[in-house]
């Protein structure tokens, strides 16, 4: 029988020396200057952190939003890591990334630290992170709705070959009759009240910004009160409209399904939260678009374990990633446990949701510590029942789960 020992040692190398291809992400090329988020100011200003400042200042919403970004990120650090210890995962997080810069923060003095991250090396930190992170591509989160990002598109900017597209739809479907006057703006003869023409132009938008931005798939996030079908403007968009379209190329259309926006309108894009939803809807729109193929996340920790059953009854359904306030390492040790008893290989454990570049150092280096933490076990219970485990099957599991499986569900004939 292989040694529990060494079975650890094939998985951690393994685990460590896959490139990982990062399926949801928020970040930007390099090219994309007025949206590129990276430095040691952005990693503090992370909305995660703004939620946690604000329940430890008594400083008001207004005076923090009032600040410039240096002063946030001084009262942030100040507040998380100055004044309280930096326990959670996002405070963490910074600290992860420093370290693995080879950054001293034991003097705690954030003015030192900045001086590590000069404007001028922005292009430098690109590779590097890449590199100290082991990731061989990103996800982006592509919105042409967003008049900063159509820009960079309409005018053909060049894009690093390591930032793939996806096309995000939420408005399209989300935001009707509101998001007529901005798609009718662009050349497209459509209505709020989808009448006449709209149905056919909204393909033809959406067929244009595939052509346009070659996605790997499409995207939406959904509240906890969606269902699927349901007699409403986000149904009949996405059976007339979205689902034709993405059949047509191949797309799986990815639901990240469970988010309440704006429950904290004071805290901006830090007060959204998360509902259970409805894993039924999730059923019914695999089972009656059996030609097309989903993706799914889901918010509430109470989805995770019924959205594992449903990947287990649809093939056109890849499960992916511990999403948002899924992505601690508690959380993410239970579900891809339970993922892996349900799923074996056929999932996506996770994805970074990196909205500032660098910390794609910190959020994959927590995440392979647990994926390799559960792979061990999962081999060694094997190991005990005789089965002989070899070096190639456990290199071969960490590749699937780090960047094989979704290139395994776009190559799937269904
Ligand atoms: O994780 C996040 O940063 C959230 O704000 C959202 O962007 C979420 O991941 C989403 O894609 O809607
Ligand atoms: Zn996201």
């Amino acid at each position: 029988m292989v040694p529990a020992a060494t079975i650890a040692q094939w998985v951690k190398n393994a685990v460590e020396q896959t490139a990982v291809h990062d399926l949801h992400t928020h970040l930007f090329p390099p090219s994309f200057k007025k949206l590129v988020l990276w430095d040691i100011d952005d990693l503090l200003t992370y909305h995660y952190l703004i939620a946690e400042t604000l329940r430890l200042s008594d400083i008001s919403y207004e005076a923090y939003w009032g600040m410039t970004k240096a002063q946030q990120a001084q009262h942030i650090w100040q507040t998380l890591f100055v004044e309280n210890p930096p326990l959670s995962e996002a405070c963490r997080g910074i600290l992860t990334v420093l370290s693995k810069l080879g950054i001293d923060t034991s003097t705690r003095d954030l003015g030192a630290i900045r001086r590590h991250f000069p404007a001028s090396e922005m292009q430098r930190f690109f590779d590097r992170t890449f590199q100290v992170a082991n990731c061989s591509g990103v996800v982006m989160t592509n919105d042409p709705l967003d008049p900063v990002e159509r820009e960079y598109w309409q005018s053909g900017t060049e894009v690093d070959p390591r930032f793939k597209t996806a096309l995000r739809i939420d408005r399209i479907l989300l935001d009707w009759p509101a998001v007529a006057k901005d798609v009718s703006d662009l050349g497209y003869r459509v209505s709020g009240d989808i009448s006449g023409q709209t149905t056919a132009e909204v393909r033809r938008f959406l067929e244009d910004w595939v052509k346009r931005i070659k996605p790997l798939y499409v995207a939406c996030s959904l509240s906890p009160t969606w269902r699927y079908p349901d007699d409403n403007v986000t149904t009949r968009i996405l059976d007339q409209c979205v689902l034709p379209v993405a059949r047509e190329h191949n797309l799986p259309m990815a639901l990240m399904v469970g988010v309440t926006r704006g429950t904290n309108p004071q805290l901006r894009l830090a007060g959204d939260a998360v509902g259970k939803s409805d894993i039924t809807s999730i059923h019914r729109i695999c089972a009656t678009n059996p030609r097309n193929k989903f993706m799914c996340t889901m918010l509430a920790r109470e989805n995770t374990h019924e959205l594992a059953v449903a990947a287990r009854k649809h093939r056109n359904l890849l499960v992916f990633g511990c999403w948002w306030f899924l992505n601690n390492p508690s959380l993410i040790e239970e579900t891809t446990r339970m993922r892996i008893e349900l799923l074996g290989p056929s999932f996506v454990p996770q994805h970074s949701d990196a909205r500032v570049l660098l910390q794609l150092i910190y959020k994959w280096d927590h995440s392979r510590t647990v994926l390799a933490k559960v792979l061990t076990d999962k081999f060694v219970d094997l190991a005990a029942t005789g089965w002989n485990v070899t070096q190639n099957e456990v290199t071969s599991a960490a590749k699937g789960y780090l960047a094989g499986q979704f290139q395994r569900f776009i190559d799937m004939k269904i």
